[in-house]
């Protein structure tokens, strides 16, 4: 409790401190405005806002991509662009469409999966690029833009007239973004499919086991891989443009974006011509390596061992398995959970170079341990002594798990036409910037608002556009390829 003699100097401390606020004020509005505005951008950059995170807006607000992208690799990277905040206006052939809207059909006459789940947070507006009309659209859309990304075949974009130097004469600010199949070199005018590009960026040669052909993953690492690689060249495009003031050529080859991923493969391939492979299954066996880097079936592609191994159920249910690392410290709670404990002290299983030469033996051994448990409880008894295991999920376990749905990485979303579908929502989680799932466009579902809204047609230019063939489909309508 404060005393009476407290209360007064709390009171007058209370006053001199008032004030000495009203002097600081006071000396503050004393200083020039050019001044203060340089106290508050000291490093260039704008205050702090003071707005509650997630509610500042999103990371790319404000940037207008103009989307010619279609199948896969482009979309891909356009959606995540999207889910980032831009206004990604997709452009696709009247009447026809991204050819993927037909494909993989799942719904009589409805877009695909393979198209929904690549075409969120986009607008659709169609316009035929090869119609005098349409190239007059198209230029405004290139003036409004500050990004174009492609992935047509090679020259095919130039044959439509747009080519880099009419771009940039138009709108010099505008950053040209293309996936293709190869870079420059001999197969530059190649057309190129995911699989190609997985075999001919050295991932193929590396996946699969030693005595079988070289295989393709399922990962999409061609496609939406080389599409991750392009959205992160934009970005940065778009950085440099702060300080240039130009756009620029962002080229992103599928055989470049696969040999990225494929790294390690190469460093092993300049190891290999120091001597064989110590952690490669293979040199345990005693098999000679050849000139290449070989294919390593399960193992672990870094220093710690790893398999896939067997769990309870595995004889009827094709994913009852877990990956399993025999990580060197956590060797003797392996040994304890296993039920050998003697390998702990045991010359020829105490250490990670003694046990290379008996991977086989050691990891048979484990699944005999392994398969009298299902591949949670595995995961579950392993994580408690910090042993890393990987239970192998199915896409039906992956499509049902709850966490990926509370994270937004799996995400339900309702079409007009198809119903509700799951997608991959934004797997790059921000925390200032928030990611809202939209469903894909219908084809042409927003041509008017955008020729109106966005480009500025009055009424009667709109009619006329109507009538050019610039934006419906030629009398006889071109079909979508179905699969
Ligand atoms: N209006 C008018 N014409 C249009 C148009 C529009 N809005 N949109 C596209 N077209 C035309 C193109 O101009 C092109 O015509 P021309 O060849 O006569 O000039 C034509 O449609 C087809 O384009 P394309 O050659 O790119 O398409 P494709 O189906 O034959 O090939 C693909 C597909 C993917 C193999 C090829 O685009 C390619 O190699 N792209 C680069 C690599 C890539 O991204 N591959 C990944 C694909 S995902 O697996």
């Amino acid at each position: 409790m404060a005393t009476g003699k407290a209360k007064t100097t709390k009171r007058r401390t209370k006053v001199m401190a008032k004030k000495a606020a009203k002097k600081v004020l006071k000396s503050k509005t004393k200083v020039p405005a050019k001044k203060a505005a340089k106290v508050v951008s000291a490093n260039g950059l704008p205050k702090p806002s003071a707005k509650p995170w997630g509610q500042a807006g999103k990371a790319l607000d404000g940037v207008k991509v103009l989307d010619f992208t279609h199948v896969q690799s482009g979309p891909t990277c356009t959606q995540l662009l999207g889910y980032m905040g831009a206004d990604c206006i997709k452009v696709e052939r009247p009447g026809v469409g991204d050819i993927t809207r037909g494909q993989l059909r799942d719904i009589k006459g409805q877009d695909s999966l393979y198209f929904t789940m690549l075409n969120g947070n986009k607008r659709s507006i169609t316009i035929d690029s090869k119609n005098p009309k349409g190239k007059e659209i198209l230029e405004r859309l290139i003036k409004h833009c500050d990004v174009l990304v492609e992935n047509f075949a090679p020259g095919a974009l130039d044959r439509m007239g747009l080519t880099w130097e009419y771009i940039h004469k138009t709108n010099p600010r505008m950053i040209v973004a293309s996936v293709k199949g190869f870079g420059p070199g001999p197969y530059e005018d190649c057309k190129v499919y995911e699989n190609v590009a997985q075999c001919a960026g050295g991932a193929a040669s590396t996946t699969g086991f030693r005595d079988g052909p070289p295989l393709v993953t399922g990962a999409q690492i061609g496609d939406s891989g080389t599409g991750l690689h392009l959205a992160f060249g934009i970005v940065c495009a778009l950085y440099q443009r702060q300080r240039t003031g130009r756009g620029q050529k962002v080229l992103c080859a599928m055989q470049d974006g696969v040999l990225n991923l494929a790294r390690v493969k190469l460093r092993d391939q300049q190891r290999l011509a120091r001597g064989p492979l110590s952690e490669y299954s293979q040199y345990g066996e005693g098999v000679p390596f050849g000139k290449a880097v070989p294919r390593a079936g399960n193992d672990s592609g870094g220093g710690q061992p790893g398999w896939i191994l067997k769990c309870k159920g595995w004889e009827t249910d094709p994913d009852a398995y877990i990956y399993f690392i025999t990580q060197a410290p956590v060797w003797g709670p392996i040994c304890d959970l296993i039920g050998k404990p003697e390998w702990k002290t045991d010359p020829d299983y105490a250490t990670p170079p003694a046990r290379l030469p008996r991977l086989r033996h050691i990891f048979d051994t484990i699944e005999g341990w392994t398969k009298t448990k299902s591949k949670f409880e595995v995961m579950n008894i392993c994580n408690e002594y910090d042993i890393p295991v990987g239970p192998i999920l199915s896409m039906k376990e992956i499509a049902e798990e709850k966490s990926l749905r509370d994270t937004g990485t799996v995400v339900e979303v309702d079409h007009p036409g198809r119903g509700k579908y799951l997608t991959v929502g934004n797997p790059v989680k921000m925390s200032d910037s928030i990611t809202e799932v939209k469903r894909s466009p219908l084809l042409g579902e927003h041509t008017e608002e955008i020729l109106t809204k966005v480009l500025g047609y009055s009424a009667k230019e709109l009619a006329e556009i109507k009538i050019s063939g610039a934006i419906t489909p030629p009398e006889k309508p071109a079909k979508a390829e179905a699969a």
